[in-house]
């Protein structure tokens, strides 16, 4: 059995899923695609079938499962219509641009009682991350003190305004930090650079451990994603992402890509193939409708409180259904 999977959104990150899909995941293929302009669905569809409205593709019966990569604003909108015709889906970060809206999600997958959704926080399956929560899990470099993450776009595009360095690119520091340390954050501290970036913020768990993050959304050189992990006995940081070093122009050294996609490619087949297989067996996979609503949740907090100081983070009690993760 194939799973027949509809994919929403045809930008960067929707033709890139629908490719995995067509090209790159077993036990799966790519049914429909659905996006207001019809070349960008053509494009991305390589065959399969088109839409331009999202509630049609998601109410399909031809459609089993759904892939949601729209524009952040359409994100719980299109979690909650997913949930009520009770079919699995991949949902792109961030679970929506606000705690209210990402708690409407939570709060229809704990009533209908299953769990349908799977946040796209695709570096949980990247393979350096992997390796930094096995060294902190086995004990390899003792109890886990610090983490100090870097974030760098080489640009912000025009319509990356107001709170989104927070809310839609630090919500992946947010996520990977609570997972790596499998800690929550209690308190942040943000410090800005001259005209406002790059972003430092610093914030720390409730075992009191210390997370920093650089974001930089105008790095120019290169998408450049970079973590260390400190621990009492060592420390486990992420390797140079690449397979080979360039000799050329009097330089020696490895290229950065220009965004996430070449950087996570790896990161995004393994997320769509471990997905595909958890709607088989009914287990989930990954960072849950939860994890996206506390991503989303620090970061306004964060955001709306950044001008005053330490801000002090909280969180309503985790529902039942989400266990301890
Ligand atoms: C983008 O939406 C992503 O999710 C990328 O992974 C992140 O690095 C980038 O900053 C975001 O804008």
């Amino acid at each position: 059995m194939s799973l027949r999977v509809g994919v929403i959104g045809a930008g960067v990150m929707g033709s890139y899923h629908a490719r995995l899909l067509r090209e790159a995941t077993a036990g799966a293929h790519l049914a429909a695609v659905c996006d207001a302009d019809p070349e960008r669905a053509t494009a991305a569809a390589g065959g399969a079938r088109t839409l331009s409205d999202p509630l049609a593709l998601i109410s399909d019966p031809e459609v089993e499962a759904v892939v949601v990569a729209s524009p952040d604003a359409t994100h719980a909108t299109l979690a909650l219509a997913c949930l009520a015709a009770g079919k699995p889906v991949l949902l792109e970060k961030p679970i929506a641009p606000t705690a209210e809206e990402g708690w409407q999600v939570v709060e229809a997958e704990v009533a209908l009682g299953r769990r349908l959704v799977t946040m796209g926080y695709m570096r949980r399956f990247d393979a350096a991350y992997l390796d930094m929560k096995a060294a902190a899990d086995e004990g390899r470099i003792g109890a886990p003190v610090l983490l100090h993450n870097i974030h760098r776009n080489p640009s912000a595009p025009d319509w990356f305004t107001g709170p989104m360095p927070i809310t839609n690119s630090f919500v992946h520091e947010i996520d990977i930090s609570r997972w790596l340390l499998d800690a929550e954050m209690v308190s942040a501290r943000v410090h800005a650079g001259p005209g406002g970036e790059p972003l430092m913020i610093v914030m720390e768990t409730d075992s009191g451990q210390i997370v920093s993050t650089e974001v930089f959304i105008n790095a120019r050189y290169g998408y450049h994603v970079h973590a260390e992990l400190v621990g009492r006995e060592g420390t486990v940081a992420m390797a140079a992402p690449a397979s080979s070093v360039l000799n050329h122009a009097n330089r020696h050294g490895f290229v950065f890509p220009d965004n996430w996609v070449p950087r996570f490619a790896q990161a995004y087949r393994d997320q769509m193939q471990a997905w595909v297989r958890s709607v088989a067996s009914g287990e989930p996979v990954g960072a849950s409708a939860w994890d996206g609503h506390c991503a989303t949740a620090l970061a306004e907090q964060i955001a709306q409180g950044m001008a005053q100081g330490t801000v002090r983070l909280s969180l309503p009690p985790r529902p039942a259904p989400y266990g301890k993760g």
